[in-house]
């Protein structure tokens, strides 16, 4: 292969549904799947449980989440899980940082961006039979960098809307293992959810066969 390490790799798949808002479908190979997908089981066990959010109206959230760098309640951050055992979150390994930065780099084709990116905190879920969560927007972040998120294991239906009602008009997108999707710039504040997920759709090489998990990486632009 003549080509082979003289030019520079095409650009990955990629659809931009908005401004800032880019999906690549399949980016994560399923290797790298299936170590997300063990260290995200690994985390959800301890320091801090990974656990159902209650929301200020009580209602509790049907997606279980854990979080590193940064603890995330409805609605606000703290080292310390308050409402999961009062726990400090584990760090965010570097490794986590990096992988987000790389997808960034190859979801907007800047490497500016990129290299700029810090993202402080993870916030992972995971879907188990009917889960779902709610048209909304994050907006506890104190910094407007852009989201990456990475989804492993079934898929599911995502629905991205607006910056200024959780009602139409939206764009529905299937989002399955091994996809990243980067929200930034105009998008940052766009009202999202996931009205559903698709049980057993896991490809088997996801190394995830219990539902969904998606990890979203951002910065809080908080400091201690
Ligand atoms: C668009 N998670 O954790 S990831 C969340 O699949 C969250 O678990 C969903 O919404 C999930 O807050 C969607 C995609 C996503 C994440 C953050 C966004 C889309 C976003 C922030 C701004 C706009
Ligand atoms: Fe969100």
């Amino acid at each position: 292969m003549a080509a082979d390490g003289l030019f520079p790799l095409p650009a990955p798949p990629r659809r931009q549904l908005a401004p800032g808002a880019v999906h690549v479908p399949g980016w994560l190979d399923p290797p790298r799947q299936r170590q997300l997908a063990a260290a995200c089981r690994d985390w959800a066990l301890g320091p801090v449980p990974a656990r159902a959010a209650v929301l200020p109206g009580g209602a509790r959230m049907s997606v279980r989440t854990v979080c590193l760098g940064w603890h995330w309640q409805p609605y606000r951050y703290s080292r310390t899980a308050d409402d999961a055992g009062g726990g400090r979150v584990a760090e965010l390994p570097d490794w986590l940082a990096d992988l987000g930065r790389a997808a960034l780099a190859d979801a907007w084709q800047d490497h500016a961006a990129a290299r700029d990116y810090r993202p402080d905190t993870a916030l992972i879920n995971f879907y188990q039979g009917s889960a779902r969560m709610g048209m909304h927007q994050d907006k506890d972040e104190r910094s407007d960098q852009p989201v990456v998120s990475f989804s492993i294991g079934d898929s599911c239906l995502f629905r991205f809307g607006n910056p200024d009602t959780r009602n139409r008009p939206y764009t529905d997108v299937e989002l399955g293992s091994g996809d990243v999707f980067v929200f930034g710039g105009p998008s940052r504040f766009c009202y999202h959810g996931v009205p559903k997920t698709f049980p057993g759709t896991a490809p088997d090489d996801s190394g995830h066969q219990a539902g969904r998990i998606n990890i979203t990486l951002r910065r809080t632009g908080l400091a201690d």
